[in-house]
């Protein structure tokens, strides 16, 4: 039984050679991207056994995905190719320092991955795992997908733990035109057992505690606080810890990082205090490189650097 199953739309990601306008960048260097493959590649690397499940075309960028994401001990056996449909792509720029305001270009409408539904998938190969991380991007993708999703989150005895990463995309959900996003996204957080959600997203979700309100006992709900911390909500526990100060680079990817870091110290039956200190560890890698993903510290390290005590973590 894996660890972690991870379920979503893997892309191509192109990175700009220099800041500046989409217009104006002259070339772009190919990676990785998709939120949910980054958490299985990061938990991989922090040695945990993962699988992730999604469809790519039968293309050469679906050829590297599956190659790229394997390479880092992530099992790709379940990953559907489709003959019919193009493997996804995206382009960014450079965010802005201060404000990681940056642009966004994607190329995914009909891709090989907004076919993923209860039919083209492998449902028990999803939820093979202790744990099957899902995120909000996917419902946004079609209503195949939705409806995948729906059928994941729905409560059933012996399924895996669910885990739920809000990562709203406005523009997708718009581009979709299903309007803002929000409801299903309260809806299938309902169906999770453990939510992450940033608070910018929280508040358009209509705020921390309306997200909180929205969600039955006993789950787990994590909000994120960028450079403020994060703070998990368990029952009436409440368990803030600040994050790390970094020289930030680009904040894509830090918040699969931070749900990687969070769900490997779950896994561990380690205290709430000690998975948000794991999931900051992982976020502060990913902070500091450009990519979606960047070589987190190992296990044991991560573990000195948690078990610090409270003068070190502010
Ligand atoms: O979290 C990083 C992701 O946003 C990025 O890799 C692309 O999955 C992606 C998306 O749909 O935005």
């Amino acid at each position: 039984v894996a660890d972690v199953v991870a379920l979503g739309e893997s892309m191509v990601t192109f990175l700009p050679s220099r800041p500046g306008r989409l217009a104006d960048v002259p070339s772009f260097e190919r990676a990785i991207g998709g939120a949910e493959s980054n958490v299985a590649c990061v938990l991989a690397a922090a040695g945990h056994s993962v699988r992730w499940v999604g469809r790519v075309g039968a293309d050469g960028f679906g050829d590297h995905l599956v190659e790229a994401i394997g390479a880092y001990g992530v099992d790709v056996s379940a990953v559907r190719r489709d003959p019919a449909r193009p493997t996804g792509v995206y382009f960014r720029t450079a965010g802005d320092r201060a404000t990681d305001a940056h642009e966004v270009a994607y190329y995914r409408a009909g891709s090989a991955a907004s076919a993923m539904s209860v039919d083209t998938m492998d449902l028990d190969a999803i939820r093979s795992g202790r744990v099957l991380h899902l995120s909000g991007i996917t419902p946004a993708l079609s209503a195949d997908c939705l409806g995948l999703m729906r059928e994941l989150t729905a409560r059933r005895p012996g399924r895996p733990l669910v885990s739920f990463d809000v990562n709203h995309r406005p523009g997708l959900w718009r581009d979709a035109g299903h309007g803002h996003g929000s409801e299903v996204l309260l809806e299938l957080a309902r169906g999770a057992d453990l939510v992450f959600v940033g608070e910018d997203e929280a508040w358009g979700l209509g705020g921390p505690d309306a997200v909180r309100a929205a969600l039955p006992e006993p789950d787990l709900l994590v909000v994120k606080q960028g450079a403020g911390g994060a703070t998990a909500f368990h029952g009436s526990d409440v368990t803030t810890v600040p994050a790390l100060t970094v020289d930030v680079v680009a904040a894509v990817g830090a918040g699969d990082a931070f749900a990687a870091g969070f769900l490997s110290a779950t896994l561990r039956e380690l205290p709430v205090r000690d998975r948000l200190r794991h999931g900051h560890l992982m976020a502060a890698a990913a902070l500091t490189v450009p990519g979606d993903l960047a070589t987190p510290p190992a296990r044991d390290h991560a573990d000195r650097l948690a078990a610090l005590d409270d003068t070190a973590w502010g």
